[in-house]
């Protein structure tokens, strides 16, 4: 079994300065968790303001005075490829430590993420000599172009629910564009991205290029607001984004990228394959546990098939394999903490107060680890606290609507809009719909079906900025507008 195979792996568990793993100044660790088994794997280095300020020092001399700058597009092309080559040879090691770390099922970190992390980086590996400025015309003697250039030292701030892939977001497109970064993992799960770290000093980047931090929601706050920071991209809650945005202007102006929260939702028309409806609709819910932040958990369905579709959709949830999530046969892992478990159970008694009807699901599953049992509502109306906050956990929410319009006006009618989804086979009914739905990324026929070439990100709460695909690379580089007097000679 992958548990025994892994039992020597070396774990970092440092700060990552400057290519050099250093102890926090103030002495200070923290556990991490194995949220499968509520056992701790390892005491990381706990991150505070001033290894915050060492780090962004680091990244700031390394952009300013350090080779990278000088790096030609293929070096810096060179040394992403080399980390995704790196992350591929130890692949099986990654995915087993995301697994403890995070509570995924094994299958979903080799199948899922790892393929996602290594893509991500060798997309934007891609794009280092695509960086294009224009021609200007201009009146007079003057010749006008652009010319683009990386924003300068960033700060990335991630969460736990797909931590290699957040890393993989946040960092390629920040290397591709000739930026220096200190990243922040979550508390939750700092131990994928020090193990990319040390694949980092090896694939060859200068020292300050990357630097990583691990700490608390203080350790987050401290990059955001640090003076030397050129700009900071977040993922996480909506609330944490707000505050960002807040302290945006603490200690000079920077740029700010969100990508937030979501209660996304997932429309399925009468005419719909309902073999295929279910499928996506349960793929749209309960993939990661239901920790996702485009997760279809507002499952809109159409009179004419609601009955069915409620009854089948039971009956599916209870095929899902639930367990132990190194079993390479395990569909459904471990959320991510007690916290998180305590929150998703809370909301599920919300669920069953306010009346809607629990047809799957509910519980805490035994009494060690943070599972909770892949659960379904039907009758959820739409003023009910399961169908406007988001739960972060396997609950689908299942909705009754009659025609289009109710359904359009009713899907919109939350703050959020990062996803959504259409199922139906009439191609009309998906362009009405899809052109309606204010959210950053529209699912027709199918749901979590997500690129590293096509943007993403929200409207609305949701985020203030797209990553992935050219959006996401452009959202590291500044233009530069150059303005060269010429002699009237040459006009
Ligand atoms: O998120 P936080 P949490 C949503 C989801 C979840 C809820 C809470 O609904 O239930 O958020 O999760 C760092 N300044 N999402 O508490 O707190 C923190 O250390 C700077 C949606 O884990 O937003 C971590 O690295 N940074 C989501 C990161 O922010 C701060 C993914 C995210 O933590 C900070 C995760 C501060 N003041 C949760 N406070 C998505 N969009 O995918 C915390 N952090």
């Amino acid at each position: 079994m992958l548990a025994r195979r892994f039992f020597s792996i070396k774990l970092e568990t440092k700060i990552l300065i400057n290519n050099k793993w250093v102890d926090s100044l103030s002495g200070k660790t923290f556990p991490t968790i194995n949220p499968a088994t509520e056992e701790v794997i390892a005491h990381v280095q706990k991150g505070s303001a001033e290894d915050v300020d060492l780090a962004v020092n680091a990244a700031r001399a390394a952009f300013d005075f350090g080779p990278w700058r000088r790096f030609t597009a293929s070096q810096r092309a060179g040394c992403i490829r080399r980390l995704a080559d790196l992350i591929e040879e130890n692949k099986s090691e990654l995915a087993y430590i995301e697994t403890i770390n995070n509570g995924k099922p094994i299958s979903d970190s080799l199948n899922f993420d790892l393929p996602m992390t290594l893509d991500t980086y060798r997309y934007y590996a891609g794009y280092t000599d695509k960086v294009f400025g224009k021609t200007i015309p201009m009146s007079g003697p003057f010749f006008t172009y652009t010319k683009l250039e990386p924003v300068g030292v960033v700060g990335q701030i991630i969460p736990w629910n797909v931590p290699l892939i957040m890393q993989a977001w946040k960092l390629a497109p920040a290397m591709a564009a000739g930026c220096t970064v200190v990243l922040k993992p979550a508390e939750q799960t700092p131990l994928s991205a020090l193990k990319v770290g040390e694949l980092i000093i090896q694939a060859g980047f200068p020292p300050g290029v990357i630097n990583i931090v691990p700490g608390f929601g203080d350790t987050g706050a401290a990059l955001a607001t640090h003076k030397k920071v050129d700009k900071i991209a977040f993922t996480g809650s909506t609330e944490v984004g707000l505050e960002i945005v807040k302290n945006a202007g603490v200690n000079g102006l920077r740029r700010v990228s969100l990508e937030l929260g979501g209660k996304s939702p997932n429309i399925i028309f009468d005419d719909a394959d309902l073999d295929l409806a279910i499928s996506q609709a349960h793929i749209g819910v309960f993939l990661n546990q239901g920790q996702v932040c485009f997760s279809g958990s507002r499952v809109f369905v159409q009179a004419g098939i609601y009955d069915e579709f409620v009854s089948r959709s039971a009956s599916l949830i209870k095929c899902r394999k639930l367990g132990d999530p190194l079993d390479p046969t395990t569909q459904h892992g471990s959320q991510i903490s007690k916290v998180q478990l305590e929150k998703i159970l809370y909301y599920i008694e919300t669920g069953k107060s306010q009346g809607a009807k629990l047809i799957a699901g509910g519980k805490r599953l035994g009494l060690k680890g943070c599972f909770v049992e892949p659960t379904i509502f039907a009758d959820v109306t739409d003023d009910m606290t399961i169908a406007k906050e988001e739960i972060f956990g396997p609950v689908m929410s299942i909705l009754k609507f009659h025609t289009i319009d109710e359904v359009i006006q009713r899907a919109n009618n939350t703050n959020y809009g990062l996803g959504a989804g259409v199922v139906t086979r009439d191609i009309e009914k998906a362009f009405k719909v899809t052109n309606a739905l204010r959210a950053g990324t529209v699912f027709v026929n199918c749901y979590s079906v997500i690129t590293e070439g096509a943007p993403f990100g929200g409207f609305k709460q949701s985020g203030n900025d797209k990553e992935m695909g050219t959006e996401g690379f452009m959202s590291y580089i500044e233009k530069k507008t150059v303005v060269i007097k010429t002699s009237e000679d040459t006009l």
